[in-house]
């Protein structure tokens, strides 16, 4: 920023320019999830003074000890920052009346009736309210959908009789936290922050740039709120085509594995991405509807999110219908069969169930009357729909014993040689077995 665009800021946003940039600045992180806490933690490190609050009593008990909940934050660095006063966590609210800074870490669901529940944002900025006051910046970090920041929350921020832009500041920075991922971190992955104003967007700048690597300030927060749902629509759309390229190439008979591994020697414009049982977790299936759900209320049909979550949410299904295929060459029935389900988690090497395909193909799989049992090393018991399973103590003996394994989650530290050595056939919906080098005339892919 030049000295001429500094100067021509309002001064309610040069004061905090430079309380940022003196590291005098107070923060506020409402939400210590697995985005908020990370993001408490590099603040903190960068010498801001950080204060974590969450209506969880055992969350703020355990940063207060020190401890971490998050496995990509160490609790050496959370017992480090507490000790030194520069971390704090509390259940208390009216702490952000002190705050210079607010960023809003809270989850945005769907509801049953797959509309966006945007009621944990609101319940922040309720939270937030009595306590605005000039000279304050919210950031709102919570995926959603284009038009929150300015619909939703300017009107609060206002409400106080303050000015966004001139005694207040609002911006949207999308998070891009991936848990469990080691070389892209909170402070090293690029941070895209779109403002009400440009000076809502140089303010939010100055809270974060201390703190992370490289800001890409844009210019509304529609943009930025916009910029995060291509991110995951492009992997839910792409993961949907090529799940149709699978159903495809079955009915080809071609080998959809083979096809990818050739497609992705290509150097240059084409990604891969590989098909399965469905798509899991809480970011991938959900942020594309916070699009297509607005686009609706515009009379617009947003076809490309709308036909992906078709067919994602039918592969399922579709895994299911092979299975009781590949049992039906062997002369057994679906009904009555004896099944191990390899993998529960959403996706390798996570203890995450939420939105897991694995849920459904054991759903469905009982509700055919399979006799069905899982192995993750992941997650030790499972419930859903009515119905709940522990993962059996012994993976090579319940896979002897199954007439079909079926690998649904390709979790690295499994033993897919041994498995297969023991398994009468095996359905792998991730081709994990090929990927571990096993190759036997017993194993079925998707
Ligand atoms: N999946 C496939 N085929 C693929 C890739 C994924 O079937 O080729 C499935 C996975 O098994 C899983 C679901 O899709 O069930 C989602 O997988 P994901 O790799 O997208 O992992 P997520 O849900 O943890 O997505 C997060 C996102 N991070 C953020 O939103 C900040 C996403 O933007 C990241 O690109 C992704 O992690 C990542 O790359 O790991």
């Amino acid at each position: 920023m030049t000295k001429m665009e500094r100067a021509n800021l309002p001064p309610a946003a040069q004061e905090l320019l430079q309380r940022f940039e003196n590291r005098q600045a107070r923060v506020g992180i409402l939400g210590l999830g697995y985005v908020g806490l990370p993001l408490a933690v590099a603040l903190a490190k960068a010498g801001l003074q950080v204060t974590g609050i969450d209506l969880d009593p055992a969350k703020v008990d355990s940063l207060s000890r020190g401890e971490s909940y998050i496995e990509d934050v160490p609790s050496a660095d959370v017992a480090a920052l507490v000790r030194a006063g520069t971390l704090r966590a509390t259940t208390d609210f009216s702490a952000l009346a002190a705050m210079d800074g607010v960023s809003i870490c809270v989850p945005t669901p769907l509801r049953k009736t797959g509309d966006p529940d945007l009621s944990f944002i609101l319940s922040a900025m309720q939270a937030i309210k009595p306590s605005i006051h000039r000279g304050l910046v919210v950031i709102l970090e919570s995926t959603t959908y284009p038009g929150t920041t300015r619909e939703m929350l300017l009107p609060e921020m206002e409400s106080s009789g303050l000015k966004v832009g001139v005694d207040v500041f609002l911006a949207f920075s999308p998070e891009r936290v991936d848990p469990g991922r080691k070389d892209w971190t909170t402070e090293n992955t690029p941070k895209v922050i779109g403002g009400i104003t440009a000076a809502c967007t140089a303010v939010a700048q100055a809270m974060y740039g201390p703190a992370m690597k490289a800001i890409v300030p844009v210019t509304t927060a529609e943009v930025a709120e916009m910029t995060k749902l291509l991110e995951n629509t492009f992997r839910a759309v792409n993961i949907a085509l090529v799940n149709e390229m699978a159903l495809m190439c079955e009915r080809l008979d071609v080998d959809v594995w083979e096809v990818i591994r050739a497609a992705s020697t290509k150097p240059f414009g084409f990604m891969r991405f590989t098909p399965g049982p469905g798509l899991g977790g809480h970011c991938i299936p959900i942020d594309p509807l916070y699009l297509s759900w607005k686009l609706k209320s515009l009379k617009y049909n947003a076809r490309m999110i709308d036909l992906a979550s078709e067919i994602n949410t039918s592969m399922p299904r579709y895994v299911v219908q092979r299975i009781q295929d590949l049992l039906n060459q062997h002369g057994k029935p679906l009904k009555g069969a004896r099944l191990l389900v390899l993998g529960a988690a959403y996706k390798p090497d996570v203890s995450d169930l939420r939105e897991s395909p694995a849920l459904d193909v054991i759903g469905l799989l009982r509700e055919k009357g399979a006799a069905v049992e899982y192995f993750d090393p992941y997650v030790a018991s499972l419930e859903h729909e009515g119905w709940e399973l522990t993962s059996v103590p012994d993976l090579l003996s319940a896979a002897g014993a199954a007439d079909c394994v079926v690998v649904v989650t390709d979790h690295t530290a499994i033993d897919y040689a041994a498995v297969a050595q023991r398994a009468k056939l095996v359905f792998d919906s991730r081709n994990a077995l090929a990927a571990a080098g096993v190759h036997d005339p017993k194993v079925t892919t998707l």
